[in-house]
């Protein structure tokens, strides 16, 4: 009986230790794309799950940009223009939620230096839980060519709605 007891009460400190150090959000193949000369922008894409329903993506930070926001992508007047969501975005535990070019991404503004290839940017995203309860995730997020797979899709994004003064030059 007092075997039982203690297998219990082990099981009961394990559960606990991994809800303190386990975060309920999962970030995959986070990349950031690398810049041209002079580009004071650029974007962050990756896969995320939650394994909780009620989750958001609500900021993100990282050295190397001054600002850094959510943005969406949004027809305006016909023109695909991208924007800030101020509230985040839903990470489903069904679908869990793709950053991605030409959709949902971090974006990264006033750059203070321009990521290099094949470097790993740090990045901290920030979420919050059905509880309204915010932590942050780090995440690791190689650097890679301006075409990447999915380069092209974003043919035509205007990016004079964009009210951030050296963001012109980049293709989403
Ligand atoms: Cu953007």
């Amino acid at each position: 009986m007092k075997k039982v007891i203690q297998s219990v009460v082990l099981s009961v400190a394990v559960a606990a230790v991994s809800n303190l150090v386990m975060a309920q959000e999962a970030v995959s193949d986070a990349w950031v794309r690398a810049t041209v000369a002079n580009q004071k922008a650029t974007g962050m894409f990756a896969n995320i799950s939650s394994a909780q329903d009620g989750t958001r993506l609500v900021a993100a930070r990282t050295d190397i940009a001054g600002v850094t926001q959510i943005h969406e992508m949004a027809m305006e007047e016909g023109i695909m223009r991208m924007r800030e969501v101020p509230a985040g975005l839903p990470v489903s535990k069904a679908q869990g939620l793709a950053l991605k070019p030409g959709g949902y991404h971090v974006m990264m503004m006033d750059l203070k230096r321009s990521p290099k290839l094949g470097e790993v940017v740090n990045v901290t995203l920030t979420f919050e839980n059905a509880q309204g309860k915010r932590h942050d995730v780090q995440v690791a997020a190689e650097v890679r060519a301006l075409n990447g797979s999915t380069a092209g899709a974003m043919k035509g994004h205007d990016m004079k709605g964009h009210d951030m003064k050296g963001h012109g030059e980049m293709s989403h």
